[in-house]
């Protein structure tokens, strides 16, 4: 029995882990060395990706960051030439920049592009060559 009630619990913590929304980058990898126009692919885990302007629970979009930081929790991202919006729920981009090292930072904020914290973001380093 008491094994039984070990076992249960261990299962409920694995599930609870599963079901935590997770981001992170399909391409490129860490670390990796890319030419200087190169296909960026997110995918987000325990949550939709939706067309900006729906304000929906369990839904947003992608966003890249170029050589800056996540954006807090509540705070609209920023739109710029560094912080490129997916507002049309695309998961993949083209991205060219200049030869150098980069980092590429993805986060995912609601609808009304506001961020969903660094929890909801990743970063990766890049090789432009
Ligand atoms: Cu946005």
């Amino acid at each position: 029995m008491k094994l039984f009630l070990v076992t249960a619990f261990l299962l409920t913590l694995t599930n609870a882990f599963a079901a935590a929304p997770m981001v992170h980058f399909v391409k490129p990898h860490d670390k990796e060395v890319v030419p200087p126009t190169f296909q960026v692919e997110f995918a987000v885990d325990g949550m939709t990706v939706a067309k900006a302007g729906e304000l929906k629970a369990g839904t947003g979009h992608h966003h890249l960051i170029i050589d800056g930081t996540p954006v807090a929790k509540g705070q609209v991202v920023p739109k710029d030439e560094t912080h490129k919006h997916f507002g049309d729920a695309s998961t993949t981009a083209s991205v060219s920049l200049k030869p150098g090292k980069h980092t590429l930072t993805m986060q995912f904020a609601d609808g009304a592009h506001k961020s969903l914290g660094e929890e909801y973001s990743t970063t990766i380093n890049v090789e432009v060559k």
